[in-house]
């Protein structure tokens, strides 16, 4: 190879170090309230996480020194260090207006280079307008509003079992074409690990107002693993509440395979169920929603695949409905 060639490899090579900054994956806007809300992302670096907020979209008047901003809020020691050690974020801001639009954008300092700083695209949030606290019961009574929590297991793969922070530190979204915004929590806090709980008291509706859970609302629970920078998706439904602040746990449909809850087993469902084939329990994308057929009746182990055996099972279920 020619010298000149050999050069221009190496300025490339070194162009392309020096230009590197982290990756800012999945930036989600959660847990808006009347005054605070959190930004969430996963980077590919270990990183020190913050953020900017502005009170227009050309970014003329800085908010941020006059807020509260909080790295990893309200966490245990072990949740907040499994949480970095994954790359996964979550930053708060409080003390502002409820009902105001805000701009905000993430930032992600290279925890190995300072000056290696990324920063994501600006976003636009609007605080909620109002909590309420009570609500009218059908028997024409006013009740508290007091929605249940939602506790959902997260899926460790087979080759994280017996590490130091498996099924500690993901990050779970909780989503609703009901609610503005999702609400988060991280696994490990506050219960078991493996677990997260959710606090559905955080969810406000598209108008602003505490979100009144009365169960069967259409549900998307995400979870960010960190490390891969994958992100798993699980439809369910929510539970009806029970009026004593219970833990709950979301809802699949009547049967597993309608993978979209809408109460019948049908194309839609195989095109969902497409997706997965083939996939490992150790690779990234793979979801235990899919895998109907499991070798061992306790855990998910290395040798399942979503494979024939699941697509077997799958089509005898094909047709049924609700
Ligand atoms: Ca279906």
């Amino acid at each position: 190879m020619q010298r000149t060639t050999l050069l221009l490899i190496a300025l490339l090579l070194w162009a392309g170090h020096a230009l590197a900054v982290p990756e800012t994956v999945s930036l989600r806007v959660t847990d808006v309230t009347p005054r605070s809300f959190c930004l969430v992302w996963m980077s590919n670096v270990t990183a020190d996480p913050g953020l900017e907020i502005y009170a227009d979209a050309g970014m003329a008047e800085d908010l941020t020194d006059s807020l509260k901003i909080e790295v990893l809020p309200d966490l245990g020691a072990t949740v907040a260090d499994a949480a970095r050690s994954k790359h996964i974020f979550r930053v708060r801001v409080s003390g502002l207006q409820a009902g105001l639009k805000y701009h905000v954008r993430s930032l992600t300092r290279d925890s190995a280079d300072s000056t290696s700083i990324a920063y994501s695209a600006l976003q636009a949030v609007t605080t909620a307008t109002r909590v309420v606290p009570y609500r009218s019961e059908v028997d024409g009574s006013l009740g508290g509003l007091s929605n249940d929590m939602l506790s959902f297991k997260v899926y460790v793969r087979p080759a994280e079992n017996g590490e130091v922070f498996a099924g500690v530190g993901d990050l779970l979204l909780l989503e609703s074409a009901q609610a503005s915004y999702p609400v988060s929590a991280f696994a490990g806090q506050g219960i078991a690990n493996g677990e997260g709980v959710l606090d559905l008291n955080n969810l406000f509706d598209l108008s602003g107002l505490s979100f009144d859970s009365l169960g069967n609302e259409l549900i998307g629970l995400r979870v960010y693993r960190g490390d891969t920078l994958s992100v798993l998706y699980h439809l369910r439904k929510l539970p009806v509440d029970s009026g004593r602040l219970a833990v709950a746990e979301p809802l699949r449909g009547f049967n597993r395979a309608d993978l979209n809850l809408d109460g019948q087993v049908d194309t839609a469902d195989f095109n969902a169920f497409k997706e997965q084939y083939r996939l490992a329990a150790d690779d990234a994308a793979f979801n235990p929603d899919f895998n109907f057929v499991a070798l061992s009746a306790d855990e998910i182990i290395a040798a399942d695949v979503i494979d024939l055996r699941d697509f077997g099972w799958f089509a005898g279920q094909h047709g049924k409905s609700e």
